[in-house]
């Protein structure tokens, strides 16, 4: 039996062999439709389909081709042609895939460029990102939760707060739902959220945006911070293989080949991670954050003993943000990062729940209590012991995608120079 669809889309190319012309329509898949318009069989949508230029807004009615000859997209036999809207002026950017653009175009364009095969297959696959994350942490009791984006203070250092003005008061945009996330541990043993992290990192990189999405959890009653590993690892091997079952047009239209990935993934001490490195010939502190350069070293270092995703644990507390539970030591804490091919793509770790060590470890931090009275409250009234972690989407997918900058993976950049579109 063969089905008649209708399909709406743009017209993408249009190519006129002899008597025939052969349109292609890009739709919401990463392929384009191929409509052939024979002037024998059918000559009046011939004659429309003549007329159609590049843009075009149309939809179709047809019935998939008996006969598939096109490399590009899946062929239809077209019984009738609506056009809704027709250009007025040329495109500014070539759609077809042909021709690749620069990324500074890709941006400015991206909402037209997104009638091209890969800039679809990319945004396609981090809706389903987003999707999978949603099902595997929804089927494993956590409630989804929105916190406030506009706030009074930040939970990840002052330096890459934007100021916001609130009326008469100084308020900030939300760098991480951190706080939030942890006072709801008062009554909800679980909960994530989908978020945006607001950040004024001055410098241009190509793994930084401003304005970024993060899949932020938090998990109580907690035995220890491997729960939160296993938590992570399991969503991470979620999301991947989700995409490898589900988007395969879309990886093959990339020319991705995207490998499952199960748990465990290894587990490094930030100790240990310094004696890898001084093997190669990198001396990286003990007490602080690795360094970019020693962050891509570690993975060639773990790729080549067959490990492309990995955590690292027990990160130096002058290193870590002010909220992470520090060990007996004093020197070395319970956050932990995970590695994907030597970037980070996510943080996370077993929180200080005791009121009086957070107190202290505020202050230790040179920060003011009195700003986090309304975070503090919330560790009174028996707050389990917990802890999480934020995953950057566009860092996984730039990792998933083997894309060379996290601003291919946001439909509208936010960075040192991109206010707008
Ligand atoms: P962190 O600051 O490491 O941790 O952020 C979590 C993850 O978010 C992504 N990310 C970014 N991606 C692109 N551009 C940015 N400017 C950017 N900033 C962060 C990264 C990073 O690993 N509150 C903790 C999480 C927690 O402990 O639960 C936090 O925000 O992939």
């Amino acid at each position: 039996m063969v089905w008649c669809m209708r399909v709406c889309g743009w017209v993408l190319r249009k190519k006129e062999i002899g008597r025939v012309v052969i349109v292609e329509v890009v739709s919401s898949r990463s392929k384009p439709s191929v409509l052939v318009l024979k002037e024998e069989r059918e000559p009046d949508l011939y004659a429309v389909s003549k007329t159609l230029d590049v843009g075009t807004a149309l939809c179709f009615e047809g019935e998939i081709a008996a006969e598939q000859k096109s490399k590009r997209g899946i062929e239809y036999t077209v019984s009738k042609i609506e056009v809704y809207s027709k250009p007025v002026s040329p495109l500014p950017v070539e759609v077809s895939g042909k021709v690749p653009s620069l990324l500074d175009t890709r941006i400015k364009y991206r909402w037209l460029l997104l009638r091209n095969p890969v800039e679809k297959a990319i945004f396609n696959i981090r809706e389903s990102v987003f999707h999978a994350a949603r099902e595997y942490l929804r089927r494993n009791g956590f409630h989804e939760v929105q916190t406030p984006k506009i706030v009074a203070a930040g939970a990840e250092g002052g330096a890459t707060l934007f100021k916001v003005e609130y009326f008469e008061y100084q308020a900030y945009l939300s760098q991480s739902p951190q706080l939030y996330k942890q006072i709801l541990m008062n009554a909800y043993p679980r909960v994530y959220e989908i978020t945006p992290y607001f950040r004024a990192e001055k410098f241009n990189t190509p793994r930084h945006l401003n304005e970024s999405w993060g899949i932020d959890v938090e998990q109580g009653f907690i035995n220890g911070v491997e729960d939160v590993l296993e938590t992570l690892e399991n969503l991470v091997s979620y999301i991947v293989n989700y995409v490898v079952d589900n988007n395969k047009e879309d990886l093959e239209t990339l020319g991705v080949n995207l490998e499952k990935v199960n748990p465990p993934f290894k587990r490094l001490r930030f100790t240990e991670v310094v004696d890898l490195l001084k093997n190669e010939g990198i001396e990286v502190s003990e007490k602080e954050d690795l360094p970019d350069h020693a962050e891509r070293k570690l993975g060639e270092i773990m790729k080549s003993k067959g490990h492309r995703l990995y955590f690292i644990t027990g990160f130096p507390w002058n290193a870590t943000g002010f909220y992470y539970m520090r060990e007996e030591d004093g020197m070395y804490t319970r956050k932990f990062d995970l590695d994907f091919e030597g970037l980070e793509i996510a943080s996370g770790g077993q929180r200080e729940h005791r009121y009086d060590k957070l107190v202290e470890a505020i202050i230790l931090k040179g920060l003011n209590p009195d700003d986090f009275q309304f975070y503090l409250e919330s560790f009174k009234y028996g707050i389990p012991p917990h802890g999480g972690f934020g995953l950057g989407v566009e860092r996984l997918l730039m990792k998933m995608l083997n894309l060379e900058n996290v601003r291919e993976a946001i439909l509208f950049v936010r960075d040192r120079t991109r206010l707008l579109p």
